[in-house]
């Protein structure tokens, strides 16, 4: 997916004047796919890099895409108790962290804006259960974020009706399960607006494992290009 829509995402990024590469941070439940995702996104050509500093913050693994798009994996919530409460601890904080734009940028305006420029939260399309995620939007992202920068994503398309009406030869749904997860997505979309009274944009589905939509994933993300820097005063 290395050069998929490049120059769209080249000439999006420019014209907004945006600093680069953008910063996405992957959210979500323990288990939905947030790392494979990457790896489907990345193929093989991962690579990994090493930043935050801070000695007290736990490290980000991220990845760049290309030149303009970088992917930061974080750890996934769900299972309850102290590791979850630390775990929304982390999501908070690295929402939260800025960088400084130094003289030799090309904004060169010594400006601080926040590292992660928008958040794609991976649901696990098998389940039915998004209580997990709800929360996660509500109590954490929203929180430190606009929803403008909030893109959701269903993964596991392949097993939204129990792996039924999935066709293992074409790697694509058949009818009935594209039915079905195009209500799911309207669904999710519903019930955040209900829960958090946000309207996100129209979740997308894929399957990272099946390497399927792809592409539309990544065309929700360029859909999400914000239009300015996330600026974080001085
Ligand atoms: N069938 C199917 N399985 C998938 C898909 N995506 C991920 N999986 C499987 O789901 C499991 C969890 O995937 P991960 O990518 O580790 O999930 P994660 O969100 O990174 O989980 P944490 O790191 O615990 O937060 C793995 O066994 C994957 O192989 C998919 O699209 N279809
Ligand atoms: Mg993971």
């Amino acid at each position: 997916m290395k050069r998929y829509r490049y120059e769209d995402i080249e000439n999006e990024v420019n014209a907004a004047g945006l600093l680069y590469p953008l910063d996405v941070l992957l959210v979500g439940g323990t288990g939905a796919g947030k790392t494979s995702t990457l790896n489907a996104l990345l193929g093989d050509t991962v690579a990994r890099v090493g930043i935050g500093v801070e000695p007290e913050t736990q490290q980000l693994s991220s990845y760049e895409l290309n030149k303009y798009l970088r992917f930061h994996d974080s750890a996934g919530l769900g299972d309850g108790g102290e590791a979850d409460h630390r775990h929304r601890q982390v999501l908070s904080e690295i929402l939260q962290r800025r960088i400084t734009v130094g003289p030799s940028n090309i904004l060169s305006d010594n400006a601080s804006c926040y590292l992660i420029d928008l958040a794609l939260v991976v649901l696990d399309g098998g389940s039915r259960d998004l209580g997990t995620a709800l929360h996660l939007l509500e109590t954490v992202i929203l929180k430190s974020i606009e929803p403008e920068r909030v893109a959701i994503a269903i993964n596991q398309a392949d097993l939204a009706m129990k792996g039924r009406y999935w066709s293992e030869a074409y790697k694509t749904p058949e009818a009935e399960l594209r039915e079905f997860l195009d209500e799911k997505a309207a669904s999710v979309q519903r019930r955040i607006f209900e829960s958090v009274g946000v309207e996100v944009a129209t979740p997308v589905y894929f399957s990272a494992f099946h390497r399927y939509n792809l592409n539309t994933l990544v065309d929700h993300i360029i859909d999400h290009i914000p239009a300015e820097r996330r600026a974080a005063g001085q």
